[in-house]
């Protein structure tokens, strides 16, 4: 059984993880209305992993014998100025995502749920990775800056990012 505390908590992250999905198809949207093909699969992949995290807490809830219960998710932004704007968008969310994960980490070792505990290990591995892939498209950009031929290039890199199904836990 899971305690009703740490059951509220995983619902209300599936909550932000849903979110994530949704802002993420928002991005995937602005790109595809510039015709950047590259960064709309980079953005099509990161919607489908954002996913497989909700799912992943979903299944883990059930496991438990916990109650899932879905929440409203907000309205994500519709515009950006440009792909780095996006992406410090992109950056800036992730780190509030891994603060989400540290403060339910927090409330599984304040209710003494080690299995959970253990089970978020996967999510916080996740972040670290996350940040870093994010940071690393986010200095190219910067790089970049206004030279449309070097973005370009980089649409082209972007197209070979693929969707593998997590395992996770
Ligand atoms: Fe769900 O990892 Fe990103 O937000």
């Amino acid at each position: 059984m899971i305690t009703e505390k740490m059951e509220q908590a995983f619902n209300e992250q599936i909550n932000k993880e849903l979110f994530s999905e949704y802002l993420y198809l928002s991005m995937q949207a602005y790109f595809e209305r510039l015709n950047l093909a590259g960064f709309t699969n980079w953005m099509s992949v990161q919607v489908q992993e954002e996913h497989a995290h909700a799912m992943g807490m979903y299944n883990y809830l059930h496991e438990r014998g916990g109650k899932v219960e879905l929440m409203a998710i907000d309205k994500p932004q519709t515009e950006w100025e440009s792909p780095l704007d996006v992406f410090k968008h992109v950056l800036e969310h992730e780190q509030y995502v891994t603060s989400r994960i540290n403060a339910l980490m927090d409330i599984a070792e304040n209710e003494k749920d080690r299995a959970a505990l253990s089970f978020l290990d996967w999510y916080l591995k996740e972040q670290v990775e996350e940040e870093n892939t994010v940071s690393g498209v986010l200095a190219k950009l910067e790089l970049i800056g206004d030279d449309k031929h070097a973005l370009l290039l980089l649409d082209k890199d972007l197209e070979t990012r693929t969707f593998v199904a997590p395992v996770i836990g």
